[in-house]
């Protein structure tokens, strides 16, 4: 009863072209399924740099912009929207800090990236967030509400 109340949100995770690259989709995927959280939207997606821009436009004014926008256009991505209770600051714990030197074991940064240019994943800041890039890197019918059938009907 107590869990049912806490916030159900959703948030964008993405798995950046060196996460693909490198093979580390199913890895990654498995760790946010591991968790309880549940995939609401799920695509390999070669990203234009407009798409980019808009993305990560509060950046703009960072000396490591261009190199950002050509970093996540370089390759296709893997978006994600992912469903649950605490879901946008549980990502971020699960993803672990931007500088994967900073990162701790047991995070994918932390486990599995060296440099913050190539950091594997990204996720959102904020609930608010969520919403805005779940709305801007899906269309709506790529989007899938559901609840997981009764046990019996799985096996
Ligand atoms: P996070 O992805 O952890 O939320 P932000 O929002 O500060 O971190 O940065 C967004 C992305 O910009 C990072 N994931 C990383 O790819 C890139 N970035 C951030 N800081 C730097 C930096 N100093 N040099 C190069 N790339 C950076």
């Amino acid at each position: 009863l107590v869990a049912s109340l806490e916030q159900v949100e959703e948030t964008y995770v993405m798995i950046k072209p060196d996460g693909v690259q490198r093979g580390l989709v199913g890895e990654i995927i498995s760790r946010f399924e591991r968790k309880g959280f549940r995939l609401t939207g799920l695509k390999l997606f070669q990203c234009p740099t407009e798409l980019a821009e808009e993305h990560y436009k509060d950046l703009q004014s960072k000396p490591f912009f261009p190199k950002l926008i050509k970093y996540i256009t370089s390759g296709p991505v893997v978006c994600m929207a992912w469903e649950g209770v605490g879901v946008v600051a549980s990502a971020r714990k699960l993803i672990g800090s931007t500088n994967p030197l900073q990162a701790e074991p047991g995070t994918i940064r932390g486990d599995l990236a060296v440099q913050t240019g190539r950091n594997v994943v990204h996720g959102s800041d904020s609930p608010e967030n969520g919403q805005r890039e779940i709305a801007l890197w899906f269309k709506e019918g790529e989007l899938c509400q559901w609840t997981p059938a009764q046990a019996p009907w799985l096996w």
